[in-house]
């Protein structure tokens, strides 16, 4: 395939069922309105925004436990069969809502290519999402998708349809907030984490460079899921749960530019923003630098499109 990314389709998932308010579910019409598409289709590549879909029950503020499972789980279900029924040349990228939605991105992407292997997962986060219902302190959902997608924990969401990730095909980027048993669970699943620190230390780019290492490795294609709480609280605070001394968000944008030459890079997913708390728009355009710096034509389409339009019709960025 010598240009996937010419069917980049986007998906809103407009669910804020995972999180402890109802700001993320507004995400995708904010991100529509301030011209994401747009700006995908201005690096040059194909891009479309056919759905946002939305929760199939909303539990009353408050419920039980055991009913947020439950609906977490068939939004998960119905997420997972949209992405298995997209046609083989789309490229996905999922416009969240908070983090929870990523059970059923993943689990569907997995799916459609189950038939070449296995999927490898790139995880930018602030936190490891990696609780159950039964070691989470706050009971906000959107701290468990990890969990569920390794197969642990509660079944309505650990057992949304398609394969598991495999421990050794995941790795984590940016963490410097959690809780001891999530990092329990990921120690003994033998799951990689470049913590904050080792970002400071050694560089983003060197990093996502070894992160992309491990995730490509035994796989047939991987994906990349962003949580914008990765990013430094003071400079994008558009999000549920912000946490100080993050990635800069041009220093993530820059190590995403090495997405656009993997042709194994097959999905990625956008999630946790928070419109309230952007009302500049100046995290909206974060989120589309975010999305352009990963999905843009390769280098090689570029140079070819130059030669045919002219270097000044195209700005990759
Ligand atoms: N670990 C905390 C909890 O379980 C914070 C989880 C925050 N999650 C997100 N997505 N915002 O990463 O509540
Ligand atoms: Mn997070
Ligand atoms: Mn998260
Ligand atoms: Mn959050």
């Amino acid at each position: 395939h010598a240009d996937m990314r010419a069917v980049v389709q986007v998906i809103g998932v407009a669910s804020a069922l995972g999180a402890p308010g109802d700001g993320p579910a507004a995400g995708p019409a904010a991100l529509e309105r301030h011209g994401l598409l747009q700006r995908l289709k201005g690096t040059g590549i194909g891009a479309s925004w056919q759905e946002t879909l939305e929760p199939v029950t909303t539990p009353p503020a408050g419920a039980l436990m055991r009913e947020r499972l439950d609906a977490v789980g068939a939004l998960a279900q119905r997420v997972a069969d949209h992405l298995t029924a997209l046609a083989p040349e789309v490229f996905p990228l999922v416009i969240g809502g908070d983090h929870a939605v990523g059970i059923g991105t993943w689990r569907g992407v997995a799916s459609r290519i189950a038939p070449r292997g296995a999927l490898g997962l790139i995880w930018i986060d602030a936190h490891l999402d990696s609780h159950t219902e039964r070691s989470t302190h706050s009971g906000n959902i959107h701290g468990m998708p990890l969990a569920a997608l390794l197969g642990e924990g509660d079944a309505a969401l650990s057992g949304v349809a398609g394969p598991r990730l495999d421990p050794a095909n995941v790795v984590i980027i940016g963490a410097r907030a959690w809780e001891h048993e999530e990092h329990e669970r990921l120690t003994r699943l033998g799951v990689q984490v470049f913590d904050m620190a080792e970002v400071r230390e050694r560089g983003m780019g060197a990093v996502f460079c070894d992160a992309l290492s491990v995730v490509r490795e035994r796989t047939a294609g991987f994906g990349v899921s962003i949580d914008l709480d990765a990013l430094d609280a003071a400079a994008f605070p558009a999000v549920t749960c912000p946490e100080t001394e993050g990635i800069a968000p041009d220093e993530l944008c820059a190590a995403l530019l090495a997405l656009r030459g993997c042709g194994d890079f097959v999905a990625m997913e956008i999630v946790e923003y928070l419109p309230d708390r952007d009302p500049g728009g100046m995290c909206a355009d974060w989120v589309a630098n975010i999305a352009c710096a990963a999905l843009g034509p390769s280098t090689y389409l570029l140079r070819a499109k130059e030669r045919e339009f002219g270097a000044h019709n195209y700005a990759p960025l």
